[in-house]
């Protein structure tokens, strides 16, 4: 009598395939010191890729999943996004991170961005900061996402360099060639050093993004509970300066 070994054979094939487009989960390392514009309080924080187990990378994405855990109200309300960057280079620094050159490999325009604006806390203003006219897409010439160089203010005129996400907000980035993640870091600055990257949650992925991303894995609110614990006294402190007409 025959074995019947096709169905497992078969059930193995699908698997395998439904591996093949992954969203991964990553976790990040704040680095030493501040960098950005003036002033200058983006804390820059970076991943390793080569862990991922993708063999190539073509979108990231960054989901605020902050809810009022600090900063600032309006249209600065979640994550304050002052630049991304990709780069073989292992920095420790966050003065490091933004003398990087990057790897010119983003399109920062509304063709190369998936955004989906967050909430904003009350009192509300018609849009969040360093999106276009219409709120919904990022306005790369205040945001300038490809630089380190957000000043740190809630003050109009002063606020430069950065896009604000909202409450649950989120912004990939569809890379203009796929990357090899071997070797490869990931560096991301949070401008005001509130938290808010510890909070979130980035993913990246061997296909590109339509929409917003996938739920977070366990894995990955895991680790953010973990950070989140590491940097609560540090938003605290950061929300008394706030408070006292500080920082984002
Ligand atoms: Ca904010
Ligand atoms: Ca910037």
């Amino acid at each position: 009598m025959q074995k019947r070994v096709v169905p497992f054979v078969f059930c193995f094939g699908v698997l395998a395939f439904q591996m093949n487009a992954a969203s991964i989960p990553i976790t990040f390392t704040p680095l030493s010191g501040l960098t950005g514009g003036s002033p200058a309080e983006t804390a820059v924080y970076r991943a390793d890729l080569s862990t991922t187990g993708l063999a190539s990378i073509l979108s990231i994405a960054i989901a605020d999943n902050s809810f009022g855990l600090g900063g600032a109200s309006g249209q600065f309300s979640g994550f304050d996004l002052d630049a991304v960057k990709l780069s073989t280079t292992l920095c420790t620094t966050a003065s490091c991170a933004a003398s990087l050159p990057g790897m010119a490999v983003f399109n920062f325009s509304a063709a190369g961005t998936v955004f989906a604006p967050g909430a904003q806390r009350a009192p509300a203003d018609p849009k969040l900061f360093g999106t276009d006219a219409t709120g919904n897409k990022v306005d790369n010439a205040v945001a300038t996402l490809g630089l380190f160089d957000g000043n740190s203010t809630t003050a109009i005129q002063g606020a430069f360099g950065f896009v604000s996400l909202g409450d649950g907000g989120s912004l990939a980035f569809n890379l203009t060639s796929a990357v090899s993640p071997s070797s490869l870091y990931l560096y991301i600055g949070e401008v005001g050093d509130n938290g808010e990257v510890a909070a979130g949650r980035v993913t990246v992925s061997d296909v590109p993004a339509t929409g917003a991303p996938e739920p977070a894995s366990f894995l990955l609110i895991g680790s953010a509970l973990v950070l989140a614990r590491i940097f609560a006294p540090a938003t605290r402190q950061t929300l008394r300066r706030f408070r006292q007409g500080g920082t984002k």
